[in-house]
């Protein structure tokens, strides 16, 4: 399996503008942001997609959103974010280790597109 940019980012081979990490996941800017705000959320475990989590990922997953909501609190975002996740190139999954969209910081209309 050959590493994934976001891999190279988890190892510090590449630099990004990370805003919060612990021991299971890591968060940092998107380079090509969509709002004021977008932040990706990481797991340090490579999983390609979310369709590739099994019941063992259970306590890492709850533990991604947590992460989502405690970063949005720190930055004062709480009451206007959107989290997205891409599952597989149909859905413009680009990157293939798991990770969720943060995108806040102007008014975000409905349905996605
Ligand atoms: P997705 O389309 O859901 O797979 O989203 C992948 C996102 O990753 C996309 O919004 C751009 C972002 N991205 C790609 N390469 C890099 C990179 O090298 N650094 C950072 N910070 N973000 C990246």
């Amino acid at each position: 399996m050959t590493d994934t940019i976001f891999q190279k980012i988890i190892d510090k081979e590449l630099p990004a503008d990370i805003v919060y990490e612990d021991d299971i996941s890591l968060v940092f800017k998107d380079i090509n942001p969509v709002a004021p705000t977008h932040l990706l959320i990481i797991p340090k475990k490579r999983i390609e997609k979310v369709s590739d989590s099994t019941k063992e990922d259970e306590e890492l997953l709850g533990h991604l959103l947590l992460v989502a909501g405690e970063v949005a609190r720190k930055l004062g975002l709480e009451d206007t974010f959107r989290l997205v996740i891409n599952n597989g190139e149909g859905a413009q999954q680009t990157v293939f280790h798991l990770h969720i969209h943060l995108i806040s910081g102007r008014k975000l209309s409905w349905p996605p597109g």
